[in-house]
């Protein structure tokens, strides 16, 4: 812990800094972008202190990081606040960095700054207004993704009990998921051999712009896919192998009515990448990927200039937005932040479909693939296929306003966040005439989301906060102006996404909003050097009250977002319908052993409590067996399983549901089958003998 007895000086100091460089800021940027925007000039050094700007960057956020001690820690940076607009480009954002540095160098003087925001652990919220008493159930569904566990997580709002782990991307054992046949399959067939996932953005299908609780989609950041979770069994039940790309970050769908699911793609690879142009990153490429959200077929891709990173639909049905970074097109880091602005590109819809109906493609791995790159001849005309809008450097999220009126990008490694006016798009000449806002929010905002009264919320990583902002103010004032700001509060620590109950709909409950924080240094009992992440509920339904902190959940890594859907939303099964799977039930006295050949074998058996339907099953070493079983319970939540562990098998079984694996059992011995789940009281008992005579 430091305490810098010069550190307000400092901050006079820097303050008046800030004062000249606005006043005397060239406005030239060298990207056409309007002279308001007042970017810095072309001869700007871009190493300070003999340093890059993502160094300054990563220091400090060790700085906040190391320093950062209880839940006031974060506050000591809150005189960033009192500094005076700032026009935005690389040179401010590097000064106000530096400024952040300094400020963290106070964090230990909290007996300064603690007074200047309450400690929420003795408000009414936390006291029990929120809670949610044993036997009661959640307002709320949170649907968060578990990052590079290749997980869903369900959540219940506002309790923050975790109800249920759906698995994507990874076997799991407990859901017997990539033990069947279908679900290994699916594995084994859409993932290349992959046998883990990172599951970053979690959305929930809509129809008219409202959550119809049919479908969750989720990408695969590591491998390129994106897979679709059906809401009635909490299952994923599809997975796509995106080509033409190597990561799929954003997920989102074409609104009202999830006509298409889009993955933005992100790593720039060669296309296809199969051996060639290894080493010439200009023959990279990035693509945007339509899938049908019904059959999970690939409809097309478009690529683009430069990295793509996050995106979000338009309501309308019209527009698709997505952030990106390294417009240089570079391959390492300081190549990739070498220019003051990328880009958010707003595709339109309609006229990729036209071009594709027009043969105006591409066959790329079996895909059209539109040419939406800058200099492609379908963005000249009056109806480009992509516009290219050039925002302060890096923008990471985007999200589009619950009105539809706007597209908000969080500017990562700029301080503002930009307003994009969407009808705005198709009209101007000039793309950058749709920036409508850019308002100063913070260090390092990450994310936005929505309460459906007109607020925005977004993360900052850097300064650790999550900031309330006016949007219609922010189009009203100054670029650069932090009046639009109506409140900020402290997260512990580095959020990430944010996401607020209904957010990504046109109707926002406006009630709760949960922050992603990536780091919980001191917030929990240590757990070793791995900690856990700390996901941080808010209630934000009273405008008067402000932000109100209601409580901290320690998180498995790592959740980056997060849907919230209402509980009348979602109508998951109790048991299964058996018409809802293509292989046959096997009813109780229909259980069947049949020898196709001198190797073959099939099974047709049956689970209940608390018997399976052979108490033993005799094969010859070398049989291939094929054994589809069904629970025949109707009572709901009796879950048996059939784990065969000398074959690596555990089928979890819900009432009524029917599995199918096949193994070849290649030892001989006696190997017993049991039951996993605990079903009753002779759950133990539960079990079949398996006798693999040795071949002769
Ligand atoms: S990303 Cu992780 S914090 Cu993949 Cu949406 Cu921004
Ligand atoms: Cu069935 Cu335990």
């Amino acid at each position: 812990m430091t305490t810098d007895p010069n550190a307000s000086d400092e901050r006079s100091t820097r303050t008046d800094e800030h004062d000249e460089r606005s006043a005397d800021a060239t406005p030239d940027d060298g990207t056409g972008t309007p002279a308001d925007d007042a970017g810095p000039a072309d001869d700007e050094p871009e190493i300070v202190d003999g340093r890059t700007i993502e160094h300054l960057l990563t220091d400090h956020e060790r700085d906040i990081a190391s320093t950062a001690e209880g839940t006031d820690a974060t506050a000591a940076k809150r005189p960033t606040l009192d500094l005076p607009r700032l026009e935005l480009g690389r040179r401010d954002f590097m000064k106000a960095g530096a400024a952040v540095g300094a400020m963290s160098g106070l964090a230990g003087c909290t007996s300064i700054l603690a007074d200047e925001e309450g400690d929420d652990s003795g408000s009414a919220a936390a006291s029990g207004e929120h809670k949610v008493a044993p036997g009661e159930h959640d307002e709320y569904y949170g649907f968060l993704s578990g990052g590079h566990t290749g997980e869903i997580r369900v959540v219940g709002i506002p309790s923050m009990r975790e109800l249920m782990r759906i698995p994507v991307f990874q076997a799991e054992s407990a859901r017997g998921y990539g033990h069947d046949a279908k679900t290994s399959q699916m594995l084994e067939e859409e993932g290349d051999g992959h046998v883990w996932g990172d599951t970053h953005h979690p959305r929930v299908s809509q129809t008219d712009n409202d959550y119809d609780g049919r479908w969750l989609f989720v990408n695969d950041k590591a491998n390129g896919r994106m897979a679709r979770v059906d809401l009635e069994y909490f299952e994923t039940d599809a997975i796509t192998n995106v080509p033409n790309c190597q990561g799929v970050h954003g997920a989102c769908m074409q609104l009202p009515d999830t006509q298409l699911v889009f993955g933005v793609g992100e790593f720039r690879v060669p296309m296809p990448n199969d051996g060639r142009d290894v080493d010439d990153p200009d023959e990279y490429g990035s693509v945007l990927t339509a899938i049908d959200p019904e059959t999970m077929d690939i409809e097309w891709q478009v690529e683009v200039d430069g990295n793509m990173d996050n995106g979000d639909g338009g309501k309308e049905g019209r527009w698709f937005f997505a952030t990106g970074y390294n417009s240089e097109e570079g391959v390492t880091e300081s190549e990739m932040t070498q220019a003051d602005r990328d880009y958010v590109k707003a595709f339109d819809i309609p006229a990729i479909w036209d071009a594709v109906e027009n043969g105006e493609y591409e066959e790329i791995s079996g895909v059209p693939v539109v040419d939406g790159t800058m200099d492609s001849s379908l963005n000249e005309g009056d109806r480009p296929i992509v516009r290219y809008v050039a925002t302060p450097k890096s923008p990471h999220g985007v999200s589009v306003t619950p009105d539809g009126n706007y597209a908000i990008a969080s500017g990562k490694l700029d301080p503002s966040c930009t307003v994009i006016d969407i009808e705005a798009i198709a009209e101007v000449d000039d793309p950058q005439e749709a920036i409508v806002g850019q308002p100063r929010i913070g260090m390092g905002p990450l994310h936005t989301a929505y309460d459906g009264r007109g607020h925005a919320y977004t993360t900052t990583f850097i300064d650790s906060e999550v900031v309330k902002w006016d949007y219609e103010a922010a189009v009203e004032a100054e670029a650069g102006s932090e009046e639009p700001v109506v409140d900020r509060h402290d997260v512990h620590y580095n959020p990430g996404h944010l996401i607020a109950a209904e957010s990504y709909t046109a109707s926002p409950q406006g009630d709760y909003l949960i922050s992603l924080n990536k780091l919980s240094k001191d917030r929990f009992l240590p757990v070793g050097p791995i900690h856990p992440e700390n996901d941080q509920l808010f209630h934000i339904g009273d405008d008067d009250a402000g932000l109100e902190l209601i409580k901290d959940k320690p998180s498995y890594p790592e959740p980056h977002d997060a849907s919230v859907v209402h509980k009348d939303k979602i109508d998951p099964a109790k048991t299964w319908d058996t018409d809802d799977y293509e292989i046959d039930y096997v009813a109780e006295g229909e259980e069947s052993f049949e020898r196709i050949d001198d190797s073959t074998v099939e099974i047709e058996m049956w689970a209940r409590r608390n018997e399976f339907s052979f108490p033993e099953v005799t094969l010859q070493e070398g049989d291939e067996v094929t054994l589809r079983i069904s629970n025949v319970e109707t009572t709901s939540d009796v879950i048996h399983s059939i784990a065969i562990p000398e074959y690596d098998i555990n089928l979890a079984l819900a009432p009524q549901d029917t599995r199918e694996v096949t193994f070849t059992a290649d030892e001989p011995g006696v190997f017993w089958a049991y039951c996993a789940y605990f079903c009753s009281a002779l759950h133990l008992e539960m079990r079949s003998r398996i006798l693999v005579e040795p071949d002769e």
